[in-house]
């Protein structure tokens, strides 16, 4: 019986020399083709000792390492659902995930075994295991007693292999439920459209807690049996010492903005790449020219989201990558425009886009009336981005219909900050809007209404946001003010509210 477990997918492009490195740390560390075989082997029958349910939830906040690589790859090798939390989530958001997840099992740093460990055993969670970026914890000592010999689970290509939370523009967030089939078939087709071939290396600079960098980056090399060049964290001038001995690179264009900066990024820095790739927040089009300036590499844009993976691209050869759209939709994506009636609209003209193929995930954990809400009738899913097809076919994303600020590649949903800030003692009400950044390209900014009689400061307010939300979510500025521009419905007109703040950090 066929194996569509998607580790078994990528285990088969391992090189026939396991003894070849896979993986390079900024340290000088290598890890073998068979350290990535041994590893997720031992880890997998750690979990497998476990005797966790079918289905179980591996739920993983750690800082970026291999072995949190290998700790990806081996619940996937094992048949259970990865389930991975961003670095910067505090008390109140992991709470939230893991009550919602339920998972089986929870990974964490030492540091934060305390309040973490708490926190899971009181939702249900039966193991807490510990794992470090300096290669200790007890994830490692476990699965240190474990074999490293290890039988790949059978899975379908309908099994789910992820659940990523993505919020919304209203309530909780959700859980995007990515099966085995949705990630392999992303997987083939980007191997194949952006030409992965032997001897490729990719320089990994991105966390690996989103789709970006824990999909298209790790299963693109990996897929292709080719090497990483693994920084922690990404760092301008490291990239830039690595340039040299790789030929893929990944960023969101906050990345290329720094890279930019650095004097050193020149033709001759670039000499061995192959291809730059920008998505997860729109690339400006001064990115994009002075970036072929500087290093006579056109980067190749392209379009992707959490519950979808990549939906469409930039062609690597036959064709213009064109600065300021995503290419095209990605063999086996349809995408479409619509008019609000439910209309195709034609070409030039601008509606809302939605997509259908066999990267599309499988739904929102536990939320089928959610599910049911962003497909239409024939299938689509209905990605919230508001966008147009030209008539060559170039899809260019125009902007949103949710209500949502990108902010150096991560998503900060304004209905949440709000909330919170409205839970405040004495604000009335207040409205975040995503407004331009140098750096992160949109950041967000906090407008509030004092309820009669109360006094508020803004930078009060920020304190006592950054105690309860992810770092990259608090809005860089917040401003007391005696009322917000409305509508004749009454409703906060935030597009003005953009205009009048747009220049503030110009
Ligand atoms: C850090 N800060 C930010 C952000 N990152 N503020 C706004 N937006 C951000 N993205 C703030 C912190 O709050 C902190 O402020 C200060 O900057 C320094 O924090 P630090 O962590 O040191 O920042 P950094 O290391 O310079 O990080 C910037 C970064 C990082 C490298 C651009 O944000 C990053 O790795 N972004 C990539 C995100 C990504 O992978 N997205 C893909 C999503 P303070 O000192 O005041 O606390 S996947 C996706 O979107 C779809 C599916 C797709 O198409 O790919
Ligand atoms: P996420 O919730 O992290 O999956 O973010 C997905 C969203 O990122 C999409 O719905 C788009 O709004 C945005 N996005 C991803 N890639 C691009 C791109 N190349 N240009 C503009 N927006 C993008």
């Amino acid at each position: 019986m066929n194996n569509s477990n998607l580790f078994a997918v990528l285990r088969a492009a391992f090189p026939a020399n396991l003894d070849e490195t896979a993986v390079e740390t900024e340290n000088g560390l290598l890890y073998s083709w068979r350290d990535l075989e041994h590893g997720t082997a031992m880890v997998a029958n750690l979990l497998a000792s476990l005797n966790l349910p079918d289905g179980a939830r591996i739920a993983v906040q750690v800082e970026k390492s291999v072995e949190a690589l290998v700790l990806y790859l081996a619940t996937l090798r094992a048949g259970y659902v990865f389930l991975p939390l961003n670095t910067a989530y505090q008390s109140a958001e992991i709470e939230y995930f893991i009550g919602n997840a339920e998972p089986s099992v929870v990974v964490c740093g030492s540091a934060n075994f305390g309040w973490i460990s708490k926190i899971a055993f009181k939702a249900g969670t039966q193991h807490v295991f510990t794992l470090n970026d300096d290669r200790t914890g007890s994830l490692l000592d476990r699965s240190g007693h474990c074999s490293d010999q290890h039988e790949i689970a059978l899975r379908q290509p309908d099994d789910m292999a992820a659940i990523l939370y993505t919020s919304g523009t209203t309530g909780r967030s959700k859980g995007a439920m990515l099966s085995h089939g949705n990630l392999t078939e992303n997987a083939r087709v980007l191997k194949d459209y952006w030409a992965w071939a032997e001897g490729d290396v990719l320089i990994h600079a991105l966390p690996i807690f989103h789709v970006h960098g824990l999909f298209v980056g790790i299963h693109g090399a990996l897929i292709n049996g080719s090497k990483m060049i693994w920084l922690a964290r990404f760092d301008a001038k490291k990239v830039l010492e690595k340039l040299p001995q790789a030929t893929v690179f990944m960023g969101v264009p906050t990345l290329y903005v720094r890279l930019l900066a650095e004097p050193g990024l020149n033709r001759e820095a670039c000499r061995n790449m192959r291809l730059f790739i920008a998505g997860s927040a729109p690339l400006l089009i001064e990115t994009f020219r002075e970036w072929h300036q500087r290093t006579g590499h056109t980067i190749l844009e392209r379009y992707g989201m959490s519950e979808t993976a990549m939906l469409t691209s930039n062609p690597y050869q036959g064709g213009e990558r064109r600065g300021g759209t995503v290419g095209f939709a990605l063999p086996g994506v349809s995408l479409r425009v619509q008019g609000d009636d439910g209309q195709t609209l034609p070409p030039g003209e601008i509606g809302n886009i939605e997509v259908r193929g066999p990267n599309v995930f499988q739904g929102y954990w536990r939320m089928p009336e959610k599910t049911a809400e962003e497909f239409t009738a024939d299938g689509y899913f209905k990605t919230g981005d508001v966008g147009k097809i030209d008539l060559d076919g170039y899809i260019t994303i125009v902007g949103r219909s949710k209500d949502l600020i990108i902010s150096g590649g991560y998503n900060v949903y304004p209905a949440e900050i709000e909330s919170t800030i409205n839970d405040m003692p004495g604000v009335l009400e207040s409205a975040v809007i995503g407004v331009p950044h140098p750096d992160f390209g949109e950041v967000g900014v906090a407008v509030v209404i004092a309820r009669p009689g109360a006094h508020l400061d803004g930078a009060q307010i920020v304190a006592e946001l950054k105690a309860k939300l992810a770092n990259f979510k608090i809005p860089k500025q917040c401003y007391v003010v005696d009322e917000l521009p409305r509508n004749t419905m009454g409703k906060v007109q935030k597009n003005l509210l953009r205009e009048q703040y747009k220049s503030l950090f110009a």
